[in-house]
């Protein structure tokens, strides 16, 4: 088969393929034989024809059945896949097509599963609904902070940080990403200290509190670090998804650990930040729901991060949408946040999502407990309906706030 004879547009897709959709920019070829080069070189084709052509074969290739701009749509029969098998998956559809010398440019820009390949997957444990209930937050965003400064803080002090943010009105604290178990703060002390702060925080406020410990590394030392988190009473763990690989963070899922997975995304851009080349967030997001995560970092809009409102729109959209019956998954916000940030952030995410602000807290004139504080206080003031003015004047933790961080 030519790369030609995978481009069908009279095709119309079962129920059961695979679908995705890439923006297809050739180098020296034509459109259709560059978008056909893609479906060939992620099923079963190759540069030229073989002589082995059994007439099996030919149900199995992957069909271009919409070319529209530059984006095709391609539809892949599951019988290409494994079920459960991630990697696999992604080493056809996002594998050494990215490589073609023929093409320019080319990005994965959507994907859906076909609900059988879903179900062979464990999905959210938790999911909104349930971490809900277990933070007894019914209804406002949920308030997180990361340590700061991310690296370099003794147990201690990390300790002593993250019970202030507790204590001042966080309900979330979460290790940054690149914390694992340094000598400086090695990974068992600080769990055992850290959740010390979070009891005494929890009696204090009489408010649930979480602390989100980042367990990333080679995967068995990631199960006996969630492990540890178990045992010393730990109900979240922490995992950088990208760096650790999908194949680990679905060990981790499969354990079925009673821990919620909250998923950074650290590297993602290497993937995402280019529009033309690569592999679009919500097809992470996606395939990051599938194997069972129950919060992902989206990208704010309003931060320091560079993704555009379109963008994290989508990779909302794809944490919530309709998937197979999988529970939806908690977008967090993460990046460059500060109390002022907060009324055109709830217009954009809603309720149902994660503020997480690390610099827009410990940053904060009167240190970390007032930057919780005015953090809530935010929160309160676009639950009440009022303006962050209005309620800066009689909490005097956001007044400060919005004089240190203007728009
Ligand atoms: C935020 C932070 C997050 C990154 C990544 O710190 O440490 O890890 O922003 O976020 P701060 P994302 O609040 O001080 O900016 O994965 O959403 O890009
Ligand atoms: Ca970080």
């Amino acid at each position: 088969m030519k790369y030609t004879d995978f481009v069908d547009l009279k095709y119309e897709p079962a129920e059961t393929d695979l679908i995705c959709a890439f923006y297809v920019e050739p180098e020296d070829i034509s459109l259709k034989e560059a978008t056909g080069g893609v479906a060939a070189e992620s099923s079963i084709g190759t540069w030229t024809e073989l002589t082995t052509t059994e007439p099996y074969m030919a149900k199995l290739a992957a069909r271009v059945f919409a070319i529209v701009g530059n984006t095709a749509n391609i539809a892949y029969p599951i019988e290409l896949f494994e079920q459960g098998n991630m990697p696999n998956i992604l080493s056809s559809l996002a594998g050494n097509v990215f490589g073609l010398k023929a093409l320019k440019n080319l990005r994965l820009t959507d994907i859906k599963l076909p609900a059988e390949l879903v179900k062979s997957f464990k999905g959210p444990k938790f999911g909104i609904q349930k971490i809900r209930s277990l933070l007894k937050v019914p209804e406002r965003p949920l308030v997180g902070t990361i340590i700061k400064p991310k690296l370099g803080l003794k147990t201690k002090d990390h300790a002593k940080v993250a019970y202030e943010a507790w204590a001042g009105g966080c309900d979330i604290v979460k290790d940054d990403e690149n914390l694992s178990s340094q000598r400086f703060n090695p990974f068992e002390e600080r769990i055992v200290e850290t959740l010390d702060g979070r009891d005494k925080a929890e009696e204090e406020t009489g408010e649930r509190k979480v602390y989100m410990a980042n367990i990333t590394g080679e995967t068995e030392k990631m199960l006996k670090r969630a492990k540890c988190v178990l045992d010393h009473g730990g109900r979240y763990v922490m995992v950088d998804i990208l760096t650790c690989g999908w194949s680990a963070l679905q060990t981790l899922r499969d354990q079925d650990f009673k821990l919620v997975i909250h998923a950074h995304r650290a590297g993602h851009a290497s993937f995402t930040k280019n529009p033309k080349h690569g592999i679009a967030m919500r097809v992470i997001a996606k395939v990051a729901r599938v194997i069972g995560v129950d919060q992902l970092h989206v990208g704010t809009i309003v931060g320091k991060m560079s993704e555009t409102k379109d963008e994290v729109l989508e990779n909302i959209d794809a944490l919530k949408m309709d998937m197979a019956g999988l529970k939806p998954v908690l977008p967090v916000a993460s990046g460059g946040l500060h109390p002022q940030l907060i009324p055109a952030l709830m217009e954009y995410f809603g309720k149902d999502f994660v503020i997480q602000a690390g610099g827009g807290i410990h940053g904060h004139t009167d240190g970390t407990f007032a930057g919780a504080t005015a953090m809530r206080q935010a929160v309160e003031a676009i639950m009440q309906g009022k303006t962050l003015e209005a309620y800066a004047e009689t909490h005097k933790e956001l007044e400060v706030a919005l004089k240190r961080w203007r728009e």
